[in-house]
């Protein structure tokens, strides 16, 4: 899994992420201002990234490889997006709960199809101080061999049924190749559901549910648009009979990335961890599982997606801070009734339900204020100046287009919204012109090769066989690193009669999309 080589846009091997730990995280910095980025997001896609997530102050490296402080003004941002998820499914019913970290080796190995091909990912705990532990221990890279054993155990009748569990936790899968703050992780923050019903129809039904409350994420609260599908038999969860994700895409790299999935796992583990249950007629029944998750992922394709040459860009909604107001007290001006009227700007907002804050920071001009929320990716600024006191007024402006207004202070809290709902539109409708024109259409080879070589994401018609697939990752093996199907869209165009795949030419069953992927 993606673990073919080193590619450029990523950050490199674990050997330069410990480097780069070494450093402090740092490269050289900007003269003037002590802020700003060395790279630029269109000449060293990788280099900028890492700087990005530093220098906003969402990521500090850490002095083990892959793993990563997450610091405030990235927690903010997960939590709002926990906020939104966890009231969700609240409302479908589906409780929390917290299993441990540790999995004890016979439950791990249970389910073989599911184990077999991530084994090299799991950690282990074999030493309490200086002995050796009897049982070694593993570290949780997923829970379904945790929970499930509990699930054999608490469902006995239909009554117990549905049995829908989620919980918020960390896991730990030991990758070895080109780790990334948020993208690929050794240790990463996720929610996962596990639900149990007695009908195929029931999971069937959630797995869709949860797939566009992942959408909404995406779209509604990081401006990201996203392509719901599913998953080739080659590219599903193998412990499972169905997967279905929501994939976004980095134009910047030409790299399709796996947003997010919701998993029918069919009847699988019920059967290895014997989950059943006796129906109303007397008889014993295996139910349908369903399994989803997303993760700290969000956060990083929100990074790469929106960021730019200044820094960080955060959609209003997932902001901690949407507006920053910063005084800008020239000599001689009345600098008490300007910093009165920030305050009052902050209060009128933060009422409002607006998150806002004054940057009253007095060893700071306002130009470095400026460049610090900027880096950081605050929506809007707003500047109050002798001039706008006196027209009482405010300067506004937006982070996403550099556009500068001035607001009567009279209308400011229904302007201010309305600019925060725009910025929104405008992240999103950039976004998805900017996808968009990466996506092209191949029907042959010829065409997907010469696509691919353009960094585009390819929707091909295929006779869904998996040889194809084989095939594909075959012939595109490389220093990028090799494509793959990245997912069979649910919103399929027209697939006339006589369409032939574009690798076999055998007649094509479906529309799917190709390309490299994270
Ligand atoms: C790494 C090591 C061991 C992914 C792994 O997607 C096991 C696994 O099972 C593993 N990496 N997976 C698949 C996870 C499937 C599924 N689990 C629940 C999800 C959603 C949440």
């Amino acid at each position: 899994m993606g673990k073919e080589a080193i590619v450029s846009g990523d950050v490199g091997p674990i050997w330069m992420d410990l480097a780069r730990f070494r450093q402090g995280g740092k490269k050289e910095v900007k003269k003037e201002t002590g802020l700003g980025l060395s790279f630029k997001k269109d000449e060293n896609f990788g280099e900028w990234y890492s700087e990005v997530v530093v220098n906003s102050e969402m990521i500090e490296y850490y002095d083990i490889s892959g793993c990563y402080i997450l610091r405030p003004w990235a927690i903010s941002i997960w939590e709002i997006l926990q906020t939104f998820f966890d009231a969700e499914i609240k409302k479908m019913e589906i409780k929390n709960c917290y299993f441990p970290l540790f999995v004890s080796p016979g439950a791990l190995q249970k389910e073989k199809d599911h184990i077999e091909g991530f084994a090299p990912e799991v950690a282990w705990v074999t030493k309490s101080g200086k002995s050796d532990l009897e049982v070694p221990v593993a570290i949780r890279p997923t829970s379904e061999t945790v929970m499930y054993p509990y699930y054999s155990k608490w469902i006995r009748g239909h009554r117990d049924l549905p049995l829908k569990l989620n919980q918020w936790c960390n896991v730990v899968r030991w990758e070895f190749s080109n780790p990334t703050p948020f993208i690929r992780s050794r240790e990463f923050l996720w929610q996962e559901g596990h639900t149990a019903f007695a009908t195929k129809e029931e999971a069937d039904t959630e797995v869709l549910q949860i797939l566009e409350l992942y959408r909404r994420i995406y779209e509604e609260f990081l401006a990201i648009p996203v392509i719901r599908g599913k998953k080739t038999e080659m590219e599903k969860f193998a412990g499972g009979l169905y997967t279905t994700s929501v994939e976004a895409f980095i134009p910047n790299t030409g790299r399709g990335i796996q947003g997010a999935t919701s998993h029918c796992l069919g009847q699988n583990f019920a059967k290895m961890f014997e989950i059943n249950f006796e129906n109303d007629k007397g008889e014993r029944c295996m139910v349908w599982q369903n399994s989803w998750a997303y993760s700290t992922r969000t956060i990083g394709v929100m990074v790469m997606v929106h960021g730019d040459d200044k820094g960080l860009v955060l959609p209003p909604k997932v902001a901690a801070l949407q507006v920053v107001v910063v005084p800008v007290p020239y000599k001689d001006a009345d600098t008490k009734g300007i910093f009165d009227a920030c305050i009052e700007t902050v209060t009128a907002l933060s009422g409002a339900g607006i998150r806002a804050k004054a940057d009253l920071r007095d060893n700071y001009s306002p130009g470095w204020k400026y460049s610090d929320w900027e880096m950081k990716g605050v929506p809007i600024r707003i500047e109050i100046g002798p001039r706008d006191l006196a027209n009482n007024q405010v300067r506004v402006v937006r982070r996403d287009s550099g556009e500068k207004s001035d607001i009567s202070r009279v209308f400011l809290v229904e302007q201010v919204k309305g600019i925060l709902d725009k910025i929104h539109e405008n992240l999103f409708e950039v976004a998805k012109q900017k996808r968009d024109a990466c996506i092209q259409i191949a029907r042959t080879w010829d065409e997907f090769v010469k696509a691919l070589g353009e960094k585009k994401m390819i929707l091909a018609p295929w006779s869904d066989e998996g040889n194809v697939e084989k095939e594909v990752k075959e012939r595109t093996k490389g220093e990028l690193g090799a494509a793959k199907s990245l997912c069979t869209p649910f919103d399929q165009p027209e697939l006339p009669e006589g369409t032939k795949c574009f690798v076999s030419g055998k007649p094509a069953k479906k529309w799917t999309y190709w390309g490299r992927s994270y």
